[in-house]
């Protein structure tokens, strides 16, 4: 059991019937937060959202299918989150995709759809969200997950660094936009977290082996690694926190070696 950190609190997290956003997901309820995810409208998607509301009690769980790179998700997830539990107090835009390819050859649709799952998607959400705390009156945390591809290039992520950059700088705007509503906007940067995003490049045997040689804890992230940092930046932990980066990475970005 948690510390109560996020007790009597509720959140919603996009992308997270999987990876990083379950992970963040399972941890929040534990710190005692009623959670609703989004997840995009598949079979295989919806059954692992089941298994998550049964871990997590269904009486403190929400899931809300959509694909977030469309604007009204954003709005019915929010909708749906104030109508079974009356407030939104934590947002964590996590949803994200990154289909690695090589830059000269890579087709306008895996460019474009990139940036709308990852960016427009952010965007959109913490837009409704932001909306949502604001008519509240009660502040809020909005936390949206970028990545050290924010900070450093990837040569077979030419569609995707990009979006994680901006989701960096659209944290630090809207910390601008909404400070004076008592909302607060970090972002998170994971460093190479273990997901379904990278399991195939990380299948290279010699490439995984090299990038954990370069992580100064000496071992590659897992989604665990997130769950309490994104707890510091959703409690009252973190009240002076805003426009704030968290590296998540294991000292990776700081190892230039
Ligand atoms: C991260 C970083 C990792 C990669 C994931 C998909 O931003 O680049 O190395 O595995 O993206």
């Amino acid at each position: 059991m948690g510390y109560n950190l996020l007790q009597g609190k509720t959140v919603a997290i996009t992308g997270a019937a999987t990876g990083i956003g379950r992970s963040i997901a399972v941890k929040m309820a534990d710190e005692g937060a009623n959670v609703v995810i989004n997840h995009f409208p598949s079979e295989e998607q919806a059954q692992l959202a089941k298994e998550l509301g049964k871990e997590i009690g269904e009486d403190k769980f929400l899931a809300v299918p959509g694909d977030i790179s469309k604007p009204e998700t954003g709005k019915d997830l929010v909708a749906k989150t104030v109508e079974k539990f009356g407030e939104l107090n934590v947002f964590v835009s996590n949803a994200g995709i990154c289909p690695f390819a090589e830059f000269t050859e890579m087709p306008a649709e895996t460019y474009l759809k990139t940036v709308e799952i990852n960016l427009n998607g952010a965007f959109f959400s913490t837009q409704a969200a932001a909306k949502q705390m604001k008519l509240q009156g009660k502040g809020g945390s909005i936390i949206g997950v970028s990545s050290i591809s924010a900070l450093v290039g990837g040569g077979f992520q030419t569609h995707y660094t990009p979006t994680k950059a901006g989701i960096l700088s659209l944290m630090q705007s809207e910390a601008v936009a909404l400070g004076e509503y008592g909302i607060r906007c970090n972002a998170l940067l994971p460093g190479t977290i273990r997901t379904g995003l990278n399991e195939e490049d990380l299948a290279n045997d010699e490439k995984r082996v090299a990038m954990e040689k370069r992580v100064p804890l000496q071992r590659l992230g897992v989604p665990d690694d997130l769950a309490g940092p994104a707890v510091f930046l959703a409690s009252d932990m973190s009240q002076y926190v805003t426009g704030a980066q968290v590296l998540v990475d294991g000292g990776l970005f700081v190892n230039l070696q």
